[in-house]
């Protein structure tokens, strides 16, 4: 017999599944909406997920696998339709990923009744998280996570070493395992993003190379390599893009978010930026523009954030995070920024392509010094005091 609470939890599980979203109305900057309600949260995940319903073998309706948080998922629109693969934590710690599916983008995501279970490749593997997916021009999707493993070199229990892990699909049902990415000049990866075109006919990668598990030490920002085999994908020259300045957002850390955007003017990148504070790390998610022929040349890139965690996003398991890796840029140029906050939950940003390189192309870029960020905003301030003048 199924337990009759199950049918109460359900029905209030329902009522958040159909819950209409809308534009937070408090919120403004010009450059994108963000939304009262997030998109995912653990509340939605499928209570057969959590819960045995036999009345008989679990009398008290306990959780018997509970479900911890839903995070940064990759993004992309198939057939008109948003698909997210979200970072779902047990509360065993353990990530897997999972498909959720909305007809708008904005609200109704729907879990699929089952997880993705990977092919079980790496046994020395024990978690992996934040999938970017790649819809690439040799038919396949892609999906690029980290995987992690322990660090069996070293004393310490947490020591742990971090991969790019790849696996390919059609259809988000039958995933084919790849071998994980080897960088030859980086110990260690994590936030690898696979372009979505080839570039001089190889698959081109963003990595991020770093020296340990936490630390990027020597890496100097967001790097990009090509690879000639994408079956035994292998990167010996990194070069950078985007880099890791001093006293800015991105000074301790910086790594690619989503697939990059295909513009007129150049690739539109959206990554996050780390800085660390005596409150710990904090992550914010930033914007910069590549050349559209050669994607790791740098051609744009606005001072500061994008995008930083606001009132509630600022509390969760992680607190002071947001982060992304998936974005789903539409035909007729809306764009859908998928985000969580602080390690926690998933939100939506809604902009378009337009506002998104008036924001990259038009925003002044960083001078890196207070006496000059303060003559770049007298400017600002002074223009628009004319302008004022003259209208009166
Ligand atoms: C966690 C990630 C985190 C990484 C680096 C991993 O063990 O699962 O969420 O980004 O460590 O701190
Ligand atoms: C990382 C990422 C994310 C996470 C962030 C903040 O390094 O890979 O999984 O959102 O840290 O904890």
């Amino acid at each position: 017999m199924i337990h009759p609470r199950y049918y109460e939890e359900l029905k209030k599980q329902e009522e958040l599944l159909s819950r209409k979203n809308s534009v937070d109305r408090n919120f403004y900057n010009g450059i994108y909406d963000r939304y009262v309600n997030p998109v995912l949260t653990r509340e939605h995940a499928p209570l057969t997920w959590r819960y045995d319903l036999n009345e008989k073998t679990n009398p008290y309706f306990q959780e018997r696998l509970g479900i911890n948080a839903v995070m940064n998922s990759g993004a992309i629109e198939l057939d008109g339709k948003f698909y997210l693969v979200a970072r779902v934590e047990g509360n065993d710690r353990k990530s897997f990923f999972a498909v959720a599916e909305s007809d708008n983008g904005i609200d109704n995501f729907r879990f699929w009744d089952y997880p993705i279970l990977l092919p079980d490749t790496c046994p020395e593997e024990t978690n992996v998280y934040d999938m970017r997916l790649t819809k690439h021009e040799d038919g396949y999707i892609y999906g690029v996570f980290c995987s992690e493993s322990k660090d069996t070199s070293s004393n310490d229990l947490s020591a742990a070493v971090a991969a790019a892990g790849i696996v390919r699909t059609k259809d988000l049902k039958k995933w084919e395992r790849l071998p994980n990415l080897k960088t030859l000049h980086s110990p260690q990866q994590r936030n690898v993003v696979l372009h979505p075109e080839f570039v001089n006919g190889k698959y081109a990668f963003y990595t991020r190379p770093m020296d340990d598990f936490i630390d990027t030490g020597s890496g100097g920002g967001i790097g990009f390599g090509l690879c000639d085999d994408i079956m035994h994908p292998v990167i010996d020259e990194e070069v950078i893009t985007s880099k890791r300045k001093y006293h800015t957002i991105t000074e301790v850390k910086n790594g690619a978010g989503a697939v990059p955007i295909k513009t007129d003017r150049g690739w539109i990148h959206i990554a996050h930026g780390v800085r660390n504070t005596a409150a710990g790390l904090r992550y914010v998610l930033y914007a910069f523009a590549t050349d559209l022929k050669d994607p790791s040349r740098v051609i744009a890139e606005p001072s500061g954030m994008l995008m930083g965690p606001r009132g509630g996003e600022r509390v969760g398991d992680v607190s002071n995070v947001v982060f992304s890796n998936g974005c789903i840029a539409r035909e007729n140029g809306d764009v859908y920024l998928y985000y969580a906050s602080s390690d926690t939950r998933l939100h939506v940003a809604t902009t378009t392509v337009e506002k998104l390189k008036d924001y990259v192309f038009n925003t002044p870029s960083d001078p890196l010094r207070s006496v000059e960020c303060v003559a770049q905003r007298c400017e600002l301030i002074d223009s628009n005091m004319a302008l004022l003048q003259e209208v009166k």
